[in-house]
């Protein structure tokens, strides 16, 4: 028996059935590669979807995490530690905002935007109490929390875990239009992917963004913006809004915040939306502490000095273009921004789930999304070299052709 085999055996024998993932099992990357227990090397094309924006173990990264686990790792917020701050004040820097809260996973963030925005409703706006609305966008992905789940307009992410959370009201995605129309005197926010990632990387209207910026603020409605999977460079901006230079008044940040090597997340906003919040409204024991402070310190220094916004933007128009060229017949599209890149297969030549396969056997890894979609984003560190290794294997795949299978589960 393989190694492989072995290790799918045990997480077959003793994991929860919630994933399917590709049978490759993975002991050690570095940069945009990962290796498996049987000695096969890959180009990781999905970065644990965009949290190793900065390459599996990155060298500045590990050591920051290395030096903080010998030094202090978690105090609480019942007291303060010498991370924080720091981290918090390089963020907000980053992202231009006055102030962040630290969680840990991405809904918990999304989770403290929808209380922020619904007691800055109810105290700032003057929502009459518990009538707070939030807008959201069909096809939305924010998390796996009941709330969260709540309004999505996935069914397979709902059944069967219901009561939901009410006050929630959903309008197509990119349809400015459709905002207008939904908001009430009692719409607290909108909430949305400023491209949409697991809906099988939709890109919205040119100009949906300021259209966006537009509306809520005529409407006293704050724009809320999800850049959990979009931001800290993935779309080659820092930040997805920066595309259309409309700043939203809060910003929903993880995964690459601390470089994929810790999670740890945050929501962002100004004092205005910020200040509803008071000692003992909200918290996390493991928000904020050092150990994961420091390492998100060192990853976003490496965003930084190493341009990586400006490489994905490179790096993914050429890419693009190339996939583009390719003109296979079981391609209906091909779309994204930056390293964000999706291809979507044409149902007649099956779903996207035996391309993925085909690409991992030729040591490429990506992951569909949804039945049609193979999604390309390699951590920002790729190089062209990487790419081109990877371009005429890609081209193989794309040129063949799968019967119709029944839909995956993923
Ligand atoms: C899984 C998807 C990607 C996100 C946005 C919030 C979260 C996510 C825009 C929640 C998380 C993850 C979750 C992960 C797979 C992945 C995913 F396919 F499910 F949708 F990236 F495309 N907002 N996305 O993309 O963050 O709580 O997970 O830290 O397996 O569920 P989290």
């Amino acid at each position: 028996m393989s190694r492989t085999d072995q290790f799918l055996g045990e997480a077959a024998k003793y994991s929860a059935n919630n994933y399917k993932p590709l049978p490759v099992v993975l002991e050690r990357g570095q940069g945009p590669w990962v290796w498996d227990v049987d000695g096969r090397k890959y180009l990781d094309c999905l970065s644990a979807y965009s949290a190793v924006n900065q390459g599996h173990c990155h060298p500045a990264i590990v050591k920051a995490a290395q030096e903080q686990a010998a030094r202090l790792t978690l105090t609480s917020r019942a007291f303060h530690n010498d991370q924080m701050g720091p981290f918090l004040h390089q963020l907000c820097e980053l992202a231009g905002f006055a102030k962040a809260l630290p969680m840990n996973s991405g809904a918990e963030a999304v989770e403290t935007a929808i209380k922020a925005v619904r007691k800055w409703g109810h105290k700032v706006k003057g929502i009459p109490a518990n009538q707070a609305e939030i807008i959201v966008s069909a096809g939305n992905f924010h998390g796996r929390t009941t709330t969260i789940i709540s309004f999505s307009t996935e069914e397979q992410y709902k059944d069967g875990f219901g009561p939901f959370t009410p006050g929630f009201k959903i309008i197509p995605f990119g349809d400015a239009g459709a905002l207008e129309q939904a908001i009430t005197p009692n719409t607290c926010a909108f909430l949305t992917e400023p491209l949409q990632g697991e809906a099988g990387v939709i890109v919205p209207p040119d100009g949906w963004l300021r259209k966006v910026r537009e509306i809520t603020r005529k409407h006293n409605v704050l724009w809320v913006d999800d850049e959990i999977q979009t931001g800290l460079g993935r779309t080659g901006r820092m930040f997805a809004w920066q595309w259309e230079n409309a700043r939203p008044d809060a910003l929903i940040v993880g995964k690459a915040v601390a470089g994929g090597m810790y999670p740890v997340s945050a929501f962002l906003a100004d004092q205005n939306v910020m200040g509803v919040f008071n000692p003992g409204d909200h918290g996390s024991t493991f928000g904020g502490n050092p150990f994961g402070a420091a390492i998100g310190r060192a990853a976003l220094t490496v965003l930084v000095e190493e341009k990586l916004a400006d490489r994905a933007r490179e790096l993914g128009d050429w890419f693009m273009g190339e996939l583009k060229k390719m003109q296979s017949p079981s391609v209906v599209e091909i779309r994204g921004k930056g390293l964000l890149i999706g291809v979507e297969i044409r149902v007649e030549a099956g779903t996207a789930r035996p391309f993925c396969e085909a690409l991992a056997q030729r040591g490429i890894l990506c992951k569909e999304t949804h039945d049609q979609v193979v999604r390309f984003a390699p951590a920002l560190t790729v190089s062209k070299a990487d790419l081109e290794w990877a371009l005429p294997k890609i081209a193989e795949v794309l040129a063949m052709s799968f019967k119709p299978a029944m839909a995956g589960v993923h």
